[in-house]
């Protein structure tokens, strides 16, 4: 018998509020349920119109279901699987950039929030500038119809002002350091360039909250579609899929005050999240991007493998105790040895399987935050940093698209031509490592200069004894 479509249920559609930009599987397992809650526990207009960047598949799945979709949370006591509605429509950029805008600068829309992943943000991760060479910047200076979400939030703006109107607040949810801040210096960069006084007006009246966001969202696998008709009896073409935890901590600085009442569902509204966002970047971030590559080169697919090895839960261990929570101030009342044991824990999930191989993903533009800004922490006070050297040859050898026993890896980076490139040309490891240490784009030239030693070193124990024995000797 066919198994019926999801659909949007009777009753009330509230209005909308909010664009967001990159409707992906984590802001709608994250973001988009809070804001559910939100509207159900203090009403508001605060409905969303979802924006893909690029590929239709996310509206051609949703529409049929009226935007709704299927959560499916995975936690001890067994999957539960419930509706979320917050989310109206999608839109699809390219294919009518001047209908995104349009709705952007309408005036009720208050909020455009953003998870576009690191390299949508189109800056250089080192120095977090705009990187005028990226081909969508150079797009959006030349066209009045925007490819970037820093173009779409720049031309919207730009419209909003034209009309009189005050503009949005700019919500930022990606693992960003000083997401806020970063956003804001990004937009008005390349405002000021298309109109000065358009970037004026953007730093004197918009607003860039910085935000922690927190929950493991492994990309749905077509056994989670199965499980979601198994348990509701309908069939969700996009259902998510995530673990029970959550945490969401934004800076209470919305244009006007404007937002969804986010702390009646816990949401922690706070006046400074930078020691929360480092401390998520470095131990959560930070630890899942070692175990990716380290992972990866030990044969293991998913976190939970990882963790499942004696050997690797060890050394997840000894990142945080050793190298990450003594380089670490924690935010106040926040205990890092207890949130490093509760880390463990959801990392060592078994219903969640998320993918080594996912996570390394674009890893030169996540390396700084998770892992070099640890690393020069600790190389100023001379403390050893074994295993965050080894994680960092862990990456040189998995960018250069081999792995240890000569199989390929399908490397997915917007650098990964270059970094292929010159890991193929080096004639040995510590050449590779040199080599790759002076890409500016990821390492600043003296950060490379005080690694080069240690993760040489890391390296040819990576080689000569493969990633699992390197893990296991490590100290
Ligand atoms: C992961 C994150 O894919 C990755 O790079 O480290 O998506 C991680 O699962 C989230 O940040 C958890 O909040």
């Amino acid at each position: 018998m066919p198994v019926e479509r999801l659909t949007r249920g009777p009753g009330a559609v509230p209005r909308i509020g909010i664009v967001h930009l990159g409707l992906g599987a984590f802001f709608r397992a994250h973001g988009a349920i809070y804001i559910a809650e939100a509207m159900a526990a203090s009403g508001g207009d605060w409905g969303i119109v979802g924006v893909s960047l690029q590929s239709p598949s996310v509206r051609d799945a949703l529409a049929p279901q009226g935007g709704c979709y299927t959560a499916l949370e995975q936690g001890p006591d067994g999957p539960v699987a419930r509706v979320v509605d917050s989310v109206q429509r999608v839109m699809v950029a390219p294919e009518d950039p001047g209908a995104v805008l349009r709705l952007m600068a309408d005036p009720a829309i208050r909020i455009v929030s953003l998870t576009v992943t690191e390299k949508g943000y189109c800056h250089e991760p080192a120095t977090g500038r705009l990187n005028l060479n990226h081909p969508d910047i150079l797009h959006d200076l030349a066209h009045p119809l925007p490819r970037s979400a820093i173009g779409f939030v720049v031309r919207a703006m730009q419209q909003r002002r034209a009309r009189g109107l005050s503009p949005f607040t700019v919500l930022t949810c990606d693992n960003l350091p000083h997401n806020g801040a970063l956003v804001a210096g990004l937009v008005t960069d390349l405002a000021r360039r298309v109109d000065p006084a358009l970037g004026d007006w953007i730093e004197t009246n918009a607003r860039f909250p910085a935000t922690m966001v927190d929950r493991i969202v492994p990309a749905t696998k077509p056994e989670d579609i199965a499980q979601v008709i198994a348990l509701t009896g309908r069939n969700d073409a996009a259902p998510v899929v995530h673990e029970p935890f959550r945490q969401w901590v934004i800076e209470d600085d919305f244009v006007g005050g404007v937002r969804p009442d986010l702390g009646a569902v816990g949401v922690q509204m706070v006046a400074d999240v930078a020691p929360y966002e480092l401390m998520k970047l470095r131990m959560l971030n930070g630890v899942h991007s070692s175990l990716a590559y380290l992972g990866y080169l030990a044969g293991h697919e998913t976190i939970a493998d990882c963790m499942a090895d004696p050997v690797l839960a060890r050394f997840a261990r000894g990142l945080w105790q050793d190298e990450i929570i003594p380089a670490l101030t924690p935010p106040r009342g926040v205990d890092l040895a207890a949130y490093a044991a509760a880390l463990e824990a959801r990392f060592a999930n078994p219903a969640i399987r998320h993918r080594t191989w996912q996570i390394a993903m674009d890893g030169s533009q996540k390396l700084p935050q998770r892992i070099l800004g640890t690393l020069a922490t600790n190389l100023a006070t001379g403390r050893a940093v074994p295993r965050l050297s080894l994680a960092v040859a862990a990456w040189m050898t998995y960018v250069g698209g081999v792995d240890l026993r000569g199989q390929p890896i399908d490397v997915r980076d917007p650098l990964e031509a270059r970094l292929r490139a010159l890991s193929d040309a080096a004639p040995n490891p510590a050449a590779r490592v040199a080599a790759l240490l002076a890409v500016t784009e990821v390492f600043p030239a003296d950060l490379a200069q005080a690694l080069r030693p240690g993760v040489t070193q890391a390296m040819e124990r990576l080689v000569a004894q493969g990633a699992r024995a390197a893990m296991e000797t490590v100290e």
